[in-house]
């Protein structure tokens, strides 16, 4: 029966990268639910002005294009995909990369990224975002107490702005952003990034110093993925925005029926590809 990598595995592939592509983690059946639960929330958002809306208690941002920039703590808004962002087999890789049983989460986030909808992430760290050196967030495992999980719900392809790493960045250590929260191109100088090309169902995994970002939407369809982010108890002191974030998440209490995984590999596919500068801000 194929399963989750072993801890050791994880862990070389992690450090050596900074990031892991798992594939085919969720079964199509169950990628088949989230998509029809997406465009159900889609359509709750459907002409929403740029801004931000409160949508029973999750945050939907509109870009100035119109498009959906992300829906932040998407959990509740939708039971599906509340379900999904805390599921046993996300966890279980947060337990594997951080150690312990038991999470604060802090991301459920949606990025329904459209062909045409301009949505961009321009090159940052995800330390920064969780205000790493600062009063909000103490290091309690001195590696950044922290993992992001992406699915793919729809393929992530060449040409539909996939998200794209800088393998071997997080070695540089929490970087300097730009008050957006954006690193300086000066940073990326030398820099081979690779996109995360993955199949729905497959789940990219990143540490908080590992570079990322990634193009808009210039496909024909849409680029769907779901993020959560796990961070070891002790290590965020900032109440983040959606009514029920920063939940405490416990191995040994998640639902223990959730379909095994189909297939697992850890490859990160090896290619070149250079989102532009962008505007968007990243989660
Ligand atoms: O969805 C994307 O392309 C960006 C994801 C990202 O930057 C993140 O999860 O930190």
């Amino acid at each position: 029966m194929p399963t989750l990598p072993t801890r050791a595995a994880l862990q070389t592939a992690l450090q050596r990268d900074g990031f892991v592509i798992l594939r085919r983690l969720f079964l199509p059946s169950e990628v088949a639910a989230l998509g029809v639960a997406v465009d159900r929330l889609s359509a709750r958002l459907r002409g929403l002005p740029p801004g931000e809306h409160d949508l029973d208690g999750a945050v939907a941002v509109i870009a100035p294009s119109g498009g959906v920039a992300r829906v932040v703590w998407v959990a509740a808004a939708d039971a599906d995909l509340d379900r999904c962002s805390r599921d046993r087999r996300l966890v279980a890789l947060a337990a594997l990369a951080l150690g312990g049983r038991r999470f604060d989460q802090l991301i459920a986030q949606l990025h329904p990224k459209e062909p045409g909808d301009a949505v961009e992430f321009d090159w940052h760290q995800d330390a920064v975002h969780r205000r790493h050196g600062t009063e909000a967030w103490t290091d309690v495992d001195g590696h950044g107490s922290y993992l992001q999980t992406l699915l793919a719900i729809d393929a992530c392809t060449l040409d539909n702005g996939p998200l794209c790493f800088v393998p071997g960045s997080h070695g540089r250590g929490a970087l300097p952003h730009s008050a957006a929260r954006t690193l300086p191109i000066e940073a990326l100088r030398g820099a081979r990034p690779v996109p995360a090309l993955l199949a729905p169902g497959d789940v990219a995994i990143f540490g908080p110093f590992v570079i990322h970002g990634s193009t808009p939407n210039q496909g024909d369809a849409p680029r769907r993925v779901l993020v959560s982010g796990f961070a070891l108890p002790g290590a965020n002191h900032r109440a983040y925005p959606g009514r029920g974030s920063g939940r405490r998440l416990d191995l040994d209490r998640l639902d223990p029926a959730a379909p095994a995984c189909a297939a697992v590999a850890t490859v990160a596919p090896v290619a070149t590809v250079a989102p532009s500068a962008a505007t968007a801000k990243a989660p």
